[in-house]
């Protein structure tokens, strides 16, 4: 490789880090962004991105008069390493972007009717309040749920915190992690936590099963693969699909869809049989070792090449070439993990091989990330409710850690049958119409309910389904709680206020807080506004709001190291505080307590399998609207081998519509591609496009939408997540949805 070819950015935050590699300059472009031009005679405020989750540190320039001129990533940013990802860079379109809500609205008529009246912001807190206190004295407040994501979802948890409702879930946990992290709580009594602790920079070889790095644009992970990409970093990739991050590895596996587990317990079956697992750390560290060498003698090689299309051989290399790298090795735990019904079972077998190779808490392996901790502002405490998430959820899905989703929504349906029923959502800054497979449940359970809040900044699907619309200021247009997240080193880092909030929209903390005000609860809610909050807990921890402001992120020492020393005597928070190979704590929820492989059923005769996932340049549904993000991807295209596509007569570009088994077709086309990297037993139809919200307008009927097709789930047993990857399509080359014109 042409050393030339590469960009070289030298950060200025501690350690002088490069960021370098082709796939770097494949993903991000050539663009350096962490430079103060000589010539800005304008103002620069901190800020942490909310185009994704991996919350990058940066900071938005703005000019002489007054507008944004761009946003760059903070040098001193763990996160960002001083660069924004090209989504975060386009973040400035969420302010721009003239589709957006502009004041709140209050339904007029019927649930279902599509007409709204705008309101002052008076008369749509009372409202709201009025609603709640309604609800809340006949039903209970925990009757009252909260479905939510991102920034803003914190200051909802402690508005439904103070007047007694821990009724809640994310489509970011129980459609995205939770499983991942229900599997490493069994195995190694902590979860993963974002960002992912894995040492990617000091690794001689990591897997990829699914994770799609590169077109999963999670800044930090893309710059550290990169890095290794430069330094002679062995990649294995685990993908039906020849994807971005596949085609830097030295081996790429185009595993049959679904079959992952009877790989996994292949590569136990070789590191255990063959001895080449960490001896001193299996027996230093691990309990059930003597029983899951038993469990997995007959998950061989050869058996597992009959489940998942690969060569015996190939599965021996890979497994050999994991432990040449033992421990300075890991497999991803992925992060998107909702797939198949069985997906705690599958993270807890990427977790167990990840302990057979010693690289948990081992450099090159994954580290002991660590966090800064930030005093609570002083208030009461909160009122106990009478029940919660967990009783609803528990009783059957033992290992959820947190409100799950789908059970949620089943709670709110007409015909309920969990202990206690759901009455009211706030759906705040989540997009469920889009995000919750079974789209015809969650719009069955809307019907039944008595209010549906929504709090977001645009016009997206759910808000059609509101009885109240609140809109939010954009994260360029407000203070939010302190990031304190967990990595290498604890920092802190400050999102402020870079102009002031467009039309009439307000900051997610002002409107929880007026809410609250109105149901009383000013106890929770002791200080006017935000930078109060901030303010006194930068005081309690030796730093400032006007010091964050200057700096945008600050560095703490880090109190525990990053791996185990040689020998090291180590209490895991498990039951036996042990590494557990053998799962004491799923074994005494009554799960299998090492997993089994299990057969998932396989496309019928004419169906193909629907598989999804991320484009680099948006964030599921939320940009596609962005003007600057849509100018660089405006629809998204049908993922078709050239043998799926002889059959079908397709031609690249040609509009095809899909039809699922249950029937339901897609409202928009697609346009098809033709490709030797998809396997001819499925299709990839990249997630967020297809919205059929009209005041959408600049993405409105661009692209398919998965989520519509996505109507057979899978719940894993677990943690009650919904598995989505259990969908089957067929490719229409008419319109179905075309009306039939009578003579
Ligand atoms: N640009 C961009 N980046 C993002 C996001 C975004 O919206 N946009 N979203 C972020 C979020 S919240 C998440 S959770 C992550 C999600 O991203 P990841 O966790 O990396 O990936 P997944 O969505 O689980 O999986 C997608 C990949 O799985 C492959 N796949 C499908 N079926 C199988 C199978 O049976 N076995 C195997 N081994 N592979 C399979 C697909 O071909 C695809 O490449 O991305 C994050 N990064
Ligand atoms: N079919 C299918 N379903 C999926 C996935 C998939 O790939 N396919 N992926 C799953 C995964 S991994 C995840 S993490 C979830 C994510 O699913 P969501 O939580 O729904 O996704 P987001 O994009 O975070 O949320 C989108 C909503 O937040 C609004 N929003 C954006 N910024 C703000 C803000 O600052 N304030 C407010 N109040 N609102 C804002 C947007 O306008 C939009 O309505 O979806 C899951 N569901
Ligand atoms: S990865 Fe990109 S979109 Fe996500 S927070 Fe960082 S800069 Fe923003
Ligand atoms: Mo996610």
């Amino acid at each position: 490789m042409k050393r030339r070819d590469f960009i070289k950015i030298t950060s200025l935050s501690a350690g002088g880090i490069i960021i370098g590699g082709s796939m770097l300059k494949w993903a991000y472009g050539e663009t350096t962004q962490n430079s103060k031009p000589n010539s800005f005679k304008g103002e620069r405020f901190p800020t942490i991105c909310e185009v994704c989750f991996w919350k990058c540190a940066g900071w938005v320039y703005k000019d002489e008069n007054g507008n944004i001129q761009k946003i760059i990533g903070n040098n001193d940013d763990p996160h960002s390493n001083g660069r924004l990802c090209p989504r975060g860079t386009g973040g400035v379109g969420m302010y721009n972007d003239t589709d957006r809500l502009k004041r709140p609205m209050i339904r007029v008529g019927d649930a279902g009717s599509q007409e709204f009246k705008e309101v002052s912001w008076e008369e749509a807190l009372d409202y709201v309040a009025q609603k709640m206190k309604t609800i809340g004295e006949k039903h209970g407040y925990e009757s009252i749920a909260l479905l939510d994501h991102g920034t803003t979802a914190n200051h909802f948890e402690h508005l439904f915190s103070s007047f007694g409702s821990e009724t809640s879930g994310e489509p970011a946990i129980a459609q995205c992690l939770g499983a991942r992290e229900a599997a490493f709580i069994a195995t190694y009594g902590s979860g993963i936590g974002s960002p992912e602790p894995v040492d990617i920079r000091n690794a001689k070889c990591v897997v990829f099963l699914g994770s799609h790095i590169g077109e999963n644009m999670h800044n930090g992970v893309v710059q550290d693969v990169s890095y290794g990409i430069d330094h002679d970093l062995s990649i294995i990739t685990v993908d039906p699909r020849f994807s971005t991050v596949a085609s830097k590895s030295k081996f790429w596996l185009p595993i049959k869809p679904s079959t992952d587990m009877a790989l996994l317990l292949a590569w136990m079956n070789v590191l255990i049989t063959e001895e080449l697992y960490d001896k001193d750390y299996v027996e230093q560290y691990t309990f059930g070792f003597e029983q899951l060498k038993a469990h997995v003698a007959n998950y061989t090689p050869e058996w597992a090449a009959t489940k998942t299309d690969l060569s015996s051989d190939l599965i021996r290399k890979t497994a050999y070439e994991m432990a040449e790298a033992s421990p300075a090795v890991a497999i991803h735990p992925g992060r998107h993990v909702a797939w198949y019904g069985d997906d705690t079972q599958r993270v807890r077998a990427i977790a167990i091989i990840n302990a057979l190779l010693g690289s948990w808490g081992r450099k090159g392996g994954f580290y002991f990330a660590e966090k800064k901790s930030l005093p609570k502002f002083p208030m009461p405490h909160y009122p106990e409710p009478k029940w919660t998430w967990k009783d609803i959820t528990l009783e059957k899905y033992k290992g959820a850690f947190t409100g799950v989703t789908n059970i949620i929504v089943d709670a709110s349906l007409p015909d309920a049958t969990t202990k206690h029923k759901v009455k009211a959502w706030f759906v705040v800054a989540t997009n469920i119409i889009q995000s919750i497979p079974d789209l015809k449940k969650t719009e069955k359970a809307i019907q039944n309910l008595d209010l549906l809040v929504v709090v977001d900044t645009m016009p997206m699907e759910i808000t059609g389904y509101a009885d109240v619309i609140l809109p939010e200021c954009t994260y360029l247009e407000r203070y939010d709680y302190l990031r304190a997240s967990r990595h290498k080193i604890p920092t802190i880092a400050l999102r402020m206020p870079a102009v002031e909030p467009k039309y009439d929209t307000k900051p997610g903390w002002w409107i929880a807080r007026e809410i609250g005000l109105r149901l009383g609860l000013e106890k929770y809610f002791p200080w006017e506004n935000l930078e109060e909050v901030l303010d006194w807990q930068l005081k309690q921890i030796g730093s400032s709001l006007d010091e964050m402001k200057k700096i945008g992120v600050k560095s703490f020492e880090k109190e525990e190291p990053l791996y185990l020393a040689k020998g090291e005597d180590y209490e895991f928070g498990t039951s036996s505080g042990k590494i557990e190979l053998y799962s004491t704590d799923l074994e005494a929820m009554g799960y299998d307590p090492m997993p089994k492989y299990k057969d998932h059923p396989q496309p019928p005769a004419g169906y193909l399998r629907l598989i999804y996932g991320r484009v680099p340049m948006h964030t599921f549904g939320r940009t596609t609207n962005n003007p600057n993000l849509n100018d660089l991807m405006s629809e998204n295209h049908l993922w078709v081998s050239p043998k799926i596509a002889k059959i079908n007569g397709l031609k690249n570009n040609q509009e095809v519509w899909l039809k699922n088994q249950d029937e339901i077709t897609t409202t928009n086309s697609v346009k098809v591609r033709i490709t030797e990297r998809i396997r001819h037993d499925s299709v990839y139809l990249p997630h967020g496009f297809g919205h059929t919200s009209d005041k959408l307008s600049t993405t409105f009927g661009k692209g398919a939408a998965d989520s519509q097709l996505t109507t057979s789930v899978v719940l894993d047993e677990v943690t009650g997540g919904t598995g989505m990857r259990g969908n089957f399509v067929t490719i229409l080359v008419d319109n179905p949805n075309k009306e039939e014109v009578v003579s």
